[in-house]
């Protein structure tokens, strides 16, 4: 064997063998150039997606976009180099955030020899938006693989709602890669189960059971038994014993594709470090460089030039062109004139799918948005939300959703007559069962809106301790999800301190990107929906009373179209002039605007701030928050039923806080609104200390 060149492959099988070998001699060295990474894994997961991508999938490398593409997603993102090695070897394009192909490649040679350099399109994990052809964010174990059910409902309900007699435009599958680390997580549990639950046969999870994490091996930890645990899940179990034997693995994939009515889990075994002479099978081959010598050593042990660096020999890129390049293209083509013809046949739909596909809303999806008339008693902001997402749900056809569990209180179901829950046997239904689950339906959520629904999640604002991991990944992807916490304070007294949120404000507000909403009254709810169906790139939040708000007099007080500036000037003093200005959200501006009163009816010229969405005033300008929050006017009062975490950015070093600075207790409201504070009393007195007029 010369050591400067590979031997020339002679038949079909030594092709694949180069191939495969090329995807590990490129995670290998670019791991080694960054001397710091995840090589085992490639290396022994090379002939599994070698075999899914150039002989099973169907994507088209020129068009990593196309709606009918298969899906492939990476849960054990630590493996990233199998995703740019693959990218790279199939000349996969680079696309833009307006959907446009960029004519260049998506992950080029350089990029891998500056894996996990700043700005190289191989970072250290799959990153979607950051690099084509990667289909969702990976790297915070077991998201992927819950993130691929919702993949799998969306393709389901694509396909009842568009698809035709004769027109079979939604048929695609989902793929997941996942390792022992997303088996552990709990959350493919959750996921796992729904998708049994749900008959999602065009789901398939490749389990890669090296019986290694990073502590050692999966014996200190991990001893149950995988395959009988999805059996009882209701999954199509299948095992492939040798990660090495792609006509195995072939044969798997292809009983998964004629199996109906059931996910297909294939538990495949394998070496970690596969080929490495010192580290295979060793926690030593997960998460750092082999060492040059080692990386030697492997090559030989593979029949690789020695010395050779991010070598693709002869042969390989052409491999790829005429394996998933070609079937791709063909695949995308057909697909292309088929949706010509459904144009004609069916514009309207065509149209949908357009719009979906750009995320772009209907025309008229604001019509018949409710206007509330003022009522002192008022509506719960559940209530509110409950309507006005029922009229949304009937003018965006492809906007879907569910709780976990709890979809009665948070006031979620979408109940127009043709709405449907979806179900195995109703798959164009549009109420999603998530059951208790929120962990899953966070990721499930980011699986529809990665597909280009227009999905939301709901449960207690309490219990999005349980979805923040997905909703961080929400962000983070720039997907326009919906997230409907209700319960959003002390609204629910008696259930106490485990139901009553604190931090959680302040937490999800911390999140880049996310917008957070907490509208004070049932008009401020229609305008919070208005801003957020419009998001393109940013998840948002819509946290929701329990109890009725007082539906303020518009008349009277400012518009609530000012909850697209994320604050405004909700009441005033005497000549805009406020000696003292109170800023609220939610159920406590009702509370700002009875002080308020007190206070103006004593000769105080106060001003409320009503301030839905602190991430919404940071975007506009500053002439316009200065006007909301004049410099000049240091008297200021912040009440939130929330941690005071945060608020002096606005109240300043001399202004006040009435938050929570412990957790609730459980009592009736009206009790526990005395014990802390959020009375208008207490409102007034604060003002009047500010203004040393106690
Ligand atoms: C939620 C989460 N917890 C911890 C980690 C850190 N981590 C990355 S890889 C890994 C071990 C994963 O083991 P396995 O999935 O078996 O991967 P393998 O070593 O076999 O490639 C851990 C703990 C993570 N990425 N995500
Ligand atoms: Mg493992």
């Amino acid at each position: 064997m010369s050591t400067t060149q590979v031997a020339r492959p002679i038949t079909d099988a030594e092709i694949d063998q180069l191939c495969i070998n090329t995807i590990r001699t490129l995670s290998m060295d670019a791991v080694q150039a960054a001397n710091s990474g995840h090589p085992g894994t490639p290396m022994a997961l090379a002939p599994l997606v070698y075999t899914l991508w150039n002989r099973v999938m169907r994507f088209d490398p020129q068009d990593p976009i196309w709606p009918n593409r298969d899906r492939f997603v990476l849960s054990n993102g630590h493996a990233s180099m199998l995703l740019w090695s693959l990218l790279h070897l199939t000349k996969t394009q680079a696309v833009n955030a307006d959907y446009e192909i960029l004519g260049q490649p998506s992950v080029t040679l350089d990029d891998i020899r500056r894996f996990r350099q700043l700005d190289s399109k191989a970072p250290g994990h799959p990153e979607y938006h950051w690099v084509s052809g990667v289909e969702t964010t990976t790297g915070p174990l077991g998201q992927g693989v819950a993130t691929s059910v919702g993949m799998a409902i969306a393709q389901k309900w694509l396909a009842a709602h568009y698809n035709r007699p004769g027109f079979e435009l939604f048929n695609y599958n989902i793929y997941a890669v996942c390792g022992d680390g997303c088996m552990m997580e709990g959350i493919a549990s959750e996921a796992a189960s729904l998708a049994a639950h749900l008959g999602l046969d065009n789901l398939c999870w490749v389990y890669d059971n090296n019986h290694i994490t990073i502590e050692g091996n999966t014996r200190i930890a991990f001893t149950e038994d995988v395959a009988t645990r999805f059996m009882g899940y209701g999954w199509n179990v299948l095992r492939v014993g040798d990660a090495n034997e792609t006509d195995r693995i072939e044969h798997a994939l292809e009983v998964f594709r004629n199996t109906n009515g059931r996910p297909t889990f294939i538990v495949l075994d394998s070496h970690i470090g596969y080929g490495s002479p010192h580290k295979q099978d060793t926690a030593a081959a997960h998460g750092e460089p082999l060492g040059e010598e080692e990386v030697r050593l492997c090559k030989r042990s593979y029949g690789w030039p020695e010395n050779a660096k991010f070598l693709v020999p002869g042969g390989v890129y052409e491999r790829f062109a005429s394996g998933i390049g070609a079937r791709g293209a063909e695949a995308r083509q057909e697909w292309t004139k088929l949706f010509e013809a459904y144009r004609t046949a069916y514009p309207e739909l065509a149209t949908e799918i357009d719009q979906m596909q750009r995320r772009e809303l209907p025309a008229e999806w604001d019509r018949n948005l409710p206007v509330f008339p003022a009522d002192p008693k008022g509506m719960a902001g559940r209530e509110a939300s409950g309507k006005v997402l029922n009229v949304l749900a009937q003018n965006i056809p492809w906007l879907l959703g569910g709780s976990a569990d709890l979809g009665p209180s948070n006031k979620t179901l979408l109940t127009d007559t043709d709405a449907g829950d979806f179900q195995a046997d109703n798959p164009s239904g549009r109420n999603l069962h998530f059951g208790i689950r929120e962990n899953a339906m966070a990721a499930i959520v980011n699986g529809l809106s990665l597909s280009k629904l227009r999905p939301f999640g709901a449960t207690f604002f309490i219990f999005s301790d349980y979805a923040r991991p997905a909703m961080r990944l929400s962000a983070l992807m720039e997907l326009p999800a919906i997230f409907i916490f209700t319960h959003d304070a002390m609204g629910d007294g008696e259930d106490g301190p485990t139901h009553q949120p604190v931090e959680h404000l302040a937490s999800l507000r911390a999140i880049p990107g996310l917008v957070v909403l907490r509208p004070a009254d049932a008009n401020e709810v229609v305008e919070a929906y208005r801003n957020i169906m419009q998001l393109r790139h940013e998840p948002a939040v819509l946290t929701l009373s329990r109890q009725a708000l007082p539906t303020l007099d518009r008349s009277k007080y400012a518009p609530a179209s000012g909850v697209a500036q994320g604050a405004y000037v909700l009441a005033d003093a005497p000549g805009g002039n406020p000696d003292v200005i109170l800023i609220a959200s939610g159920s406590e501006v009702s509370l700002a605007v009875n002080a308020h009163e007190t206070l103006l009816a004593e000769g105080i010229g106060s001003r409320v701030v009503s301030m839905p969405s602190w991430d919404i005033f940071e975007h506009q300008t500053q002439e316009y928050r200065d006007s909301v929050l004049p410099p000049s006017v240091k008297a200021r009062l912040a009440i939130e039923q929330a941690s005071t975490f945060g608020w002096r950015q606005y109240v300043g070093d001399s202004g006040r806080i009435i938050g929570m600075k412990t957790f609730g207790a459980s009592a009736p409201l009206k009790e526990l609104q005395r014990k802390f504070g959020f009375e208008p009393d207490r409102v007034v007195a604060v003002a009047k200390e500010l203004l040393g007029r106690a």
